[in-house]
């Protein structure tokens, strides 16, 4: 199946599956996290790259208040819902995602009425790559411009975490709505997440040989429970015993007190974020200065730091990493939440096959289920595509 994103085809799955012709098709991308992972919600920077893999939403406002969505995933069946007596219940599965949306907007006070809605989406589900950021923010685009909404790029940012937070019940921070909302073709989004200041950097990797493959693991992942919301937790506890706002205020000369400071285990997730947050800003630098091909050994700094002290990484992720570095990547991590979900390869264009085939063999030997392995470029934002 090509991942592209074929607008006519989604209008024309619209009119099979509610007749008549959409009044647009929206459509926004997921996201890999170069560098700079569970930094956002502590108030630190993050250096995300949209993915050409994208969800794709085709809208057709109605005339009463009625809700009607359909998707690809699955069977083919006709979610309902009356947005006046909308509530976190009528709001389930992959609905959650533009109802979600839908129900910030109205709390915004912005007028929303009934739509149909058909969404198709080629970005993988649970594999870390932010499906349903892409879903929230091909959605929150549509309806800004359907009813002249006027809400800026960064407001639209946070009505996805808000959809997020609020309605799927996942205490994210800004990071994948902020990559799939203002990226831009060719280049990363470095982003500081206390003032959501934005700058586009350029990544061409095209010109420097090299390519970053994606691994995903195939280990799903849910941010709703477990393992994300303990480490935000502890991120806070952190932030509160060490008297600052934000871990964004520690920095790495800082970090010997702070050690003296805090339990052990909560230390290594402070030494986490307040290492990641420079490792950010040290790519930024080297990019600037030397280039995609200098950057590699940040990436696997940061995926040590991932794997033993943030404690987010898993045996395939660590698999991946290892046997990709071992057959020439540059640099390898994993990306995203964690817990599973995907590790990227920055690795040089000609390695490709090599890396591809040590990591499905490396895979096999150890009993884990096959991976799906593909290269991803630096896209294009949300945007409007028929
Ligand atoms: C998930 C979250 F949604 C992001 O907000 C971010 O915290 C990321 O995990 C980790 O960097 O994708």
């Amino acid at each position: 199946m090509s991942q592209s994103i074929d607008a006519t085809a989604v209008a024309a799955a619209f009119t099979e599956a509610f007749g008549g012709t959409p009044d647009g098709v929206w459509a926004a991308p997921g996201r890999v996290n170069l560098i700079g992972e569970h930094t956002d919600y502590n108030e630190g920077f993050v250096l995300p790259f949209a993915i050409d893999r994208a969800a794709a939403v085709a809208i057709k406002l109605r005339t009463d208040n009625v809700a009607r969505l359909r998707s690809s995933y699955g069977e083919a069946l006709t979610v309902s819902v009356n947005l006046d007596t909308l509530s976190h219940e009528s709001m389930q599965g992959w609905t959650a995602y533009p109802l979600g949306v839908v129900w910030v907007m109205r709390q915004m006070g912005i007028t929303l009425g009934g739509f149909d809605l058909f969404l198709h989406s080629t970005v993988p589900s649970g594999a870390g790559l932010s499906s349903s950021a892409a879903i929230e923010c091909a959605v929150a685009t549509a309806f800004n411009e359907l009813e002249s909404a006027g809400l800026s790029l960064n407001e639209l940012v946070l009505v996805g975490q808000r959809a997020e937070n609020e309605v799927v019940g996942a205490p994210t921070g800004i990071l994948d709505q902020s990559a799939s909302l203002l990226a831009t073709e060719g280049h990363g989004v470095f982003l500081d997440c206390r003032t959501q200041e934005s700058k586009a950097v350029p990544l061409d990797l095209d010109a420097a040989n090299l390519l970053i493959l994606v691994v995903d693991t195939k280990v799903s992942h849910a941010h709703a429970t477990g393992g994300y919301s303990a480490r935000r937790a502890s991120c806070e506890l952190g932030a509160e015993v060490l008297g600052v706002a934000a871990l964004r205020d520690v920095s790495v000369s800082g970090l010997p007190e702070a050690a003296g400071l805090l339990d052990e285990e909560t230390y290594r997730r402070v030494r986490h974020i307040v290492t990641e947050n420079q490792r950010v800003l040290d790519t930024i630098a080297v990019l600037g200065h030397a280039g995609p091909g200098a950057i590699g050994d940040l990436l696997t700094a940061s995926h040590a730091s991932m794997r033993d002290d943030f404690e987010i990484s898993c045996p395939e992720l660590d698999l991946a990493v290892d046997t990709a570095l071992a057959h020439g990547a540059l640099g390898a991590r994993m990306t995203g939440g964690g817990f599973g979900g995907s590790a990227i390869a920055l690795i040089p264009a000609a390695s490709e096959a090599t890396v591809r085939e040590g990591v499905l063999q490396a895979f096999a030997a150890a009993g884990f289920t096959a991976p799906d392995i593909f290269a991803v470029s630096a896209a294009p934002g949300a945007r409007r595509i028929a």
